[in-house]
């Protein structure tokens, strides 16, 4: 059976929801500090799982027969930057238990997400390469190198099958993201309906990766069920859908609301995301798993518009 830590985030909530309509609700155990997403505890099994201490984890797994975690809790870049030691003590002890589990062969498989927040100031920003110069800035950013070298550390060592994507800025309806810098992205269109204007935390010609959640999913169940001799990255894989700016994103939100208005307000996220790459090349990913995004940036927007308008 599958276990998802962190269920209750913006990416652990709609891979619960995929996993479970391919594998059976019985067969995807979510789990999340509270039971904060209904949604999640109405549809299947739902534990209180605390992703920092390894007994609950350990006993969830044993009482369910669990085989496979997918860690999804963490700490992310702007939270992250206000909480630096929570962050790290999160970010890091939850990655270690789940490795720790898989090398006592008390499961079998582990996806864990990594980010473009690995990249820093000095990576090339254009088609950021899958091996590169890498000196995040962020304290998430550190946490997720650092937890790529262990994630690839415990593959080679102890023959660990741990998976991982660089997760671009991730946009999606279902779930609100929390304490992130890509964000904005999310907001602007909730902004767009409910007051047809929006002021973003970052500045108009700010290009970043970005993907729609759609595609992350797709983009994680087919990473998961490739072939292991097939996985051949084993720190992370890059991968990315469109990049863009927020000026870009405007235009498109334009074209659905013409009296949609943009301001910019550049706050201490505008620092992050200048660390970060402007587009990803993700060649790896799609010779080693035929990975292909669907949505580009006017699909995304008629999709979030269609949906949070219901
Ligand atoms: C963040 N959404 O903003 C996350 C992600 C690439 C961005 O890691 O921190």
């Amino acid at each position: 059976k599958i276990l998802i830590i962190g269920a209750g985030g913006q990416i652990g909530s709609e891979l619960t929801y995929k996993l479970r309509a391919i594998h059976g609700d019985e067969n995807v155990i979510a789990s999340d500090l509270n039971y904060n997403n209904v949604g999640l505890v109405n549809s299947g099994t739902f534990e209180i799982i605390d992703a920092m201490d390894y007994a609950s984890i350990k006993i969830c797994c044993e009482k369910h027969n669990v085989d496979t975690i997918y860690l999804m809790a963490a700490i992310l870049s702007a939270t992250g930057e206000k909480y630096p030691m929570k962050a790290w003590d999160l970010n890091m002890q939850s990655l270690f238990h789940v490795l720790n589990l898989a090398k006592a062969k008390a499961i079998k498989k582990v996806f864990w997400p990594s980010s473009i927040a690995v990249f820093g100031p000095t990576t090339p920003r254009e088609d950021t390469p899958q091996h590169t110069v890498m000196e995040p800035t962020t304290v998430y950013g550190i946490t997720k190198q650092v937890g790529e070298r262990w994630c690839q550390y415990y593959h080679e060592k102890y023959n660990v099958d741990v998976r991982s994507i660089r997760y671009p800025g991730i946009i999606s309806w279902k779930t609100l993201p929390g304490g992130g810098t890509t964000d904005y992205a999310v907001e602007i269109y909730h902004e767009a309906l409910k007051a047809k204007k929006y002021d973003c935390f970052l500045s108009e010609n700010t290009a970043l990766p970005m993907m729609y959640m759609d595609d992350a999913i797709d983009a994680t169940v087919s990473l998961m069920s490739t072939k292991e001799e097939n996985v051949q990255i084993r720190s992370s894989y890059n991968l990315s859908g469109i990049s863009f700016t927020p000026k870009q994103i405007a235009e498109s939100i334009k074209k659905q609301i013409p009296e949609f208005e943009i301001s910019y307000t550049p706050d201490f996220r505008q620092q992050i995301a200048d660390s970060w790459p402007s587009s990803i090349d993700d060649t790896e990913a799609r010779a080693q798993w035929n990975w292909k995004h669907q949505y580009n940036l006017d699909g995304i927007t008629k999709d979030m518009l269609k949906n949070l308008s219901k």
